[in-house]
């Protein structure tokens, strides 16, 4: 059952008072909000197209328009300054439509991604205290509106449900958009209050909501918009779930509309779709992940589709690895920019001018000259130059803590404020960070973030599991992928059962084991004081080794069955 709303805090996000008085001082932070900056464009270009999606058109008048309808409509059912509302859209123009209004009304957009299900929709509206739920009725095949019928009963706190479509039993997000709301301000809030709750990648257990303000944020659309060069001819396709922070921000869609420039949203990420949108609107830059990128290239010479537009191609999430990266502007006549950046805060970015060489091997440098960067060793220590370490990070735009999470912030925070981003990076003579991987246990699974913590307390409650240990795999074409080694209790499942328990239990398609293994034991617990992430290190290698051999037989540990 939800927590109630007065006992869930508003969303805050403190830097010491010596840093935010440098951060303005020195123009990063100005008071500039969502709300208003949009009517600030809306009012210097109105006609201009904003947003193009499915069969709409939305000129930067009609965005603001919208925003203003929905911010007041919003209001009318009863909504507060302040107050969370669970945004779970795709790639569908409401999804702007819908954020604008949220911030134009002092409401607070906290974004689940598509592929989120009730059980992490629910860990958000408790977790945030959300009033309201704003979803698609359906995407991909999925219902959401049963989701939502599912919420009400577990979280009665969300107390108003909108939906973008067919909308029965709920009301449809089309009914707000015919309020005036023409009367109201363009903004009703200060730069320093938090404008959203975003969802953090989860390192350990479930997702934690990252409160991020409007002067850090804003922050890092401007300067991300000048690092990429967006301006009013800019036309972003926004490929990737725009939920995520990547295409969001990194300049994604709210830096193009910062700097003017249109937006085009595709409903699925895969190349046919997004070829087509490319040559139809001219598109010049969009955002994607490493797998897609290959699917592209691979598409690419064989499509029918001018792709001459594209300017440049931004490739970030997981690691790119080399011989992917020089294949970008012979294939796709673009330039690479690559972003290596966390919803916490840092991005880096490779410079579009930069030499080929450095674009190809490093995962860029930071946007903000004060952006701190830390490279520690096992010990705390700082390493020798252009070794490799442990990446902390404060500055601007990184926030210093989590929503209501003080066991996440003690381990994720060190006490003079830095974030432990979780990341293995060393830096070149350059200042240029090339990331080595991650010291903690999560798989990065074509750039979707899973918590190895979070699928094993899944698979442990299911009755014919005694134990549970989840891995990352190196896979030629998802970067990683997930191992689940179990111990059967009883009679052993089967793999393919497990896995379709497991998609049963409401969490999103992404996070279900790509592969699972039967053991009788853990070797090491036989010990009892090696630690959960020693024996994932002991199993993945175990299962690297075994892979490698290629022989599959002798199976480390008494494998039994693998799926
Ligand atoms: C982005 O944000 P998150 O919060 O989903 O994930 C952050 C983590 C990083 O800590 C790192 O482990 C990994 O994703 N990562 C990369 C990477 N970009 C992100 N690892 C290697 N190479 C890269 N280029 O993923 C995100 C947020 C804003 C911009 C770009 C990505």
């Amino acid at each position: 059952m939800c927590k109630v709303t007065s006992s869930t805090p508003l969303p805050t996000q403190h830097w010491p008072d010596e840093f935010a008085k440098r951060y303005r001082a020195v123009g990063h932070w100005r008071n500039e909000t969502f709300g208003a900056w949009l009517r600030e464009r809306a009012t210097a270009h109105p006609d201009r197209l904003a947003v193009v999606g499915g069969q709409q058109r939305w000129t930067y008048a009609e965005l603001d328009r919208r925003a203003s309808s929905l911010a007041a409509g919003f209001a009318q059912a009863g909504l507060q300054r302040g107050d969370r509302v669970v945004v779970h859209l795709p790639n569908i123009p409401d999804f702007i439509g819908t954020v604008m209004g949220l911030f134009r009304a002092g409401l607070i957009p906290v974004y689940a991604l598509p592929a989120h299900r009730i059980t992490e929709i629910e860990h958000f509206a408790k977790g945030s205290g959300a009033r309201a739920y704003v979803a698609a009725a359906t995407h991909a095949g999925f219902d959401y509106r049963a989701l939502a019928t599912e919420l009400q009963a577990r979280c009665p706190s969300v107390e108003h449900v909108w939906i973008s479509g067919d909308a029965e039993p709920f009301t449809p997000l089309d009914a707000l958009y015919a309020i005036d709301g023409s009367a109201l301000p363009s903004s009703v809030s200060q730069g320093s209050q938090v404008a959203f709750l975003q969802i953090s990648g989860g390192s350990t257990g479930l997702s934690k909501l990252i409160p991020r303000t409007h002067d850090d944020y804003i922050y890092t659309l401007r300067e991300s918009a000048r690092i990429c060069g967006l301006g009013p001819d800019t036309v972003f396709l926004g490929a990737l779930p725009i939920a995520h922070n990547f295409p969001m921000s990194s300049p994604g869609f709210l830096g193009t509309l910062y700097a003017g420039g249109r937006v085009v949203l595709s409903p699925s990420p895969d190349p046919e779709s997004a070829f087509a949108l490319i040559e139809r609107e001219h598109v010049t830059v969009t955002s994607l992940v490493p797998p897609l990128l290959l699917q592209w290239l691979d598409l690419a010479p064989r499509s029918a589709h001018d792709l001459s537009s594209l300017r440049t191609i931004q490739v970030g999430g997981a690691k790119l690895s080399a011989e992917i990266a020089r294949r970008v502007r012979p294939v796709l006549g673009a330039t690479l920019q690559q972003v290596f950046g966390m919803a916490e805060g840092l991005v880096n970015y490779t410079r579009l001018d930069d030499p080929e060489e450095r674009i190809i091997h490093t995962q860029g440098c930071p946007i903000s000259p004060d952006d701190e960067i830390l490279i520690l060793d096992d010990a705390g220590q700082p390493v020798a130059p252009g070794q490799a370490g442990h990446l902390l990070t404060r500055g601007p735009y990184t926030i210093r803590a989590y929503h209501d999470n003080p066991s996440a912030n003690a381990r994720s925070f060190t006490e003079d404020g830095y974030y432990r981003t979780g990341d293995i990076v060393r830096m070149t003579p350059e200042g240029y960070l090339e990331v080595q991987g991650r010291a903690g246990d999560h798989i990065n699974r074509a750039g979707e973030k899973i918590s190895a913590e979070e699928i094993e307390d899944h698979l442990l409650s299911h009755p014919q599991v005694f134990d549970a240990a989840v891995v990352s795999v190196p896979d030629e074409y998802l970067g990683e992928r997930s191992c689940a080694f179990i111990i059967p209790k009883g009679d052993k499942p089967r793999a393919a059962d497990l896995k379709k328990w497991i998609r049963g239990r409401g969490i999103a398609d992404f996070k279900v084991p790509d592969q699972i293994v039967f053991v009788t034991q853990f070797a090491a617990t036989a010990a009892l004081k090696i630690s959960r992430k020693a024996l994932r290190a002991q199993l993945r290698a175990q299962l690297l080794a075994q892979e490698a051999s290629a022989a599959g037989t002798t199976a480390a540990n008494d494998s039994t069955a693998t799926s």
